[in-house]
C-alpha cells in the first residue's frame, strides 16, 4: 500500500502512441490494494494494452462490482468513464451502457467472487448476449475484500489460513464460459505480463464476449503452501498451451506471423492474434476440442494458459438483436420518439 502521489510530469523522452499520449497518460490513482497483490500487476499490464492500442482514454467505459478486484479500474486511465457497480451486477450495468452506447470500448473489471458466486447469474447470460466487452476475472480463489473466504472457483482440497479444507466443486470460469458459447476465452496469470498483455490486446479488438481469466494470487489470505490459487503452485503448474503476439493493422509488420508453426487469425478491426501452439494438439478454434482439452488438463492438475478458444464469426449483442448502427445516446428525440401517429401504425398492425 503506498500513499506516494504518483508525479504528474513524464520523460520527454517517453514512447509515445498514434494518439501522441505517453504510457503515464494512462495511469490511474494510487492503488491501495496490498503490496504484492496479483491485481496491482493486471493493472500494469492494462495500461500497457490500452497504451499501445491508442485508446481514446474518453472512449474508454470501466466497470466492475464489489471487491479488491473491483478496485482494478480506479487504477488505470483516470481521465476515462468509469461504473463500480453493485456486487456481481457489472455485466448487467455493462449490458445497458453498451446497449446506449456501442462507440466505447468496455473492459469490466471482476473477482472470481464477484462472478462465480454473487455473480453467477449475470455472467451467464452476459455470455450468452455475446455483448461486445473485455471481462477479466482477477481469479485469487477466495474473498480478499471481505478476509479470504473460500469463493466459487477455490479448488478441492485447497487450504485457507484456519479451518479445514475446502471439499466443494470449483466452478471453472474458462469452462463454463466455452459451454455458454463465449467466442474469445483465455487465461493468464497475473505473474507473467508478457503473456498478458497480448491476451488483454486481443481480448480489446474481438468484436463480441471476450473472457480473460487471470489467475491472481492474494498475498495476504490466500498465497500459503496448501492453496492451488498461490505464486508458488501457479509457477509450477502453469502451462502455457498457445503463445499469442497482437499485431496492429499495419501492413509492414503483416509478415511477422509468417512463421513456421504460427497461425494468424485477423480480428473484426484488421488487427491480428498470432498464436504458435506450444502444445501441438490443440485447436483454439474447435468448441468441442477445447472443451475437453481442458477437461483433461484440470484432472492432470495443469493451469493451462494462453488463448483457448476464438470463433470470429458470431455476431455481438447489436448484431443479434439487429439494432441501429448509430449509438441510442446520440439519436436525437425525433428518431428515438417516432410519435403517435407511427405508434398508431404499429399498434394497428397486431389487431
Ligand atoms: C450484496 C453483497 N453481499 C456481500 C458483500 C460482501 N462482499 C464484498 S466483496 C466480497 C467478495 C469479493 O471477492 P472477489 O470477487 O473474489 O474479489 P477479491 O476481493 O478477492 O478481489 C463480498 C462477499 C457485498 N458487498 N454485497
Ligand atoms: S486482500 Fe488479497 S486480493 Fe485484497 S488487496 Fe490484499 S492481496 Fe489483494
Amino acid at each position: 500500500m503506498s500513499y506516494i502521489a504518483k508525479p504528474k510530469v513524464s520523460h520527454p523522452k517517453s514512447p509515445r502512441n498514434e494518439l501522441g499520449l505517453t504510457e503515464r497518460d494512462y495511469e490511474g490513482a494510487v492503488s491501495t490494494l496490498c503490496a504484492g497483490c496479483g491485481h496491482d500487476s493486471i493493472t500494469a499490464a492494462l495500461i500497457q494494452a490500452v497504451f499501445e492500442l491508442s485508446i481514446e482514454p474518453h472512449m474508454l467505459g470501466k466497470m466492475s462490482g464489489i471487491g479488491c478486484s473491483s478496485k482494478t479500474p480506479a487504477y488505470f486511465v483516470s481521465q476515462s468513464h468509469g461504473f463500480n457497480s453493485v456486487h456481481g451486477r457489472m455485466p448487467s450495468v455493462t449490458t445497458g451502457a453498451n446497449a446506449a452506447n456501442n462507440e466505447l470500448t468496455y473492459i469490466g473489471v471482476s473477482g472470481d467472487g464477484d462472478s462465480l458466486s454473487i455473480g453467477m447469474g449475470q455472467f451467464a447470460h452476459v455470455i450468452r448476449r455475446n455483448l461486445n466487452m473485455c471481462y477479466i476475472i482477477e481469479n485469487n480463489g477466495v474473498y480478499g475484500l471481505t478476509k479470504g473466504q473460500y469463493s466459487a472457483s477455490a479448488d478441492v482440497g485447497s487450504t485457507a489460513k484456519k479451518g479445514p479444507a475446502n471439499r466443494q466443486m470449483p466452478i471453472d470460469p474458462v469452462s463454463t464460459a466455452i459451454g455458454l458459447g463465449a467466442t474469445y476465452i483465455a487465461r493468464g496469470f497475473s505473474g507473467d505480463k508478457k503473456q498478458l498483455v497480448p491476451l488483454i490486446k486481443g481480448a480489446i479488438a474481438h468484436k463480441g464476449f471476450a473472457l480473460l481469466d487471470v489467475i491472481s494470487p492474494c498475498v495476504t489470505f490466500n498465497d500459503h503452501q496448501g492453496s492451488t490459487k498461490s505464486y508458488a503452485h501457479t509457477r509450477e503448474f502453469y502451462h502455457h498451451v498457445i503463445e499469442a503476439d497482437f499485431v496492429p493493422p499495419a501492413k509492414e509488420i503483416v509478415a511477422a506471423y509468417e512463421e513456421g508453426a504460427a497461425m494468424p487469425v485477423e480480428m473484426h478491426d484488421g488487427s491480428k492474434i498470432v498464436f504458435r501452439k506450444v502444445d501441438k494438439a490443440y485447436d483454439p478454434t474447435s468448441r468441442e476440442s477445447a472443451f475437453s482439452y481442458l477437461r483433461s488438463s484440470v484432472r492432470a492438475g495443469e493451469i493451462v494458459t494462453g488463448l483457448l478458444y476464438i470463433d470470429q464469426e458470431a455476431g455481438d449483442m447489436h448484431d443479434l438483436s439487429g439494432s441501429v448502427k448509430r449509438p441510442l445516446a446520440k439519436l436525437p428525440y425525433t428518431e428515438l420518439n417516432p410519435g403517435k401517429a407511427t405508434l398508431a401504425k404499429v399498434m394497428n398492425g397486431y389487431r
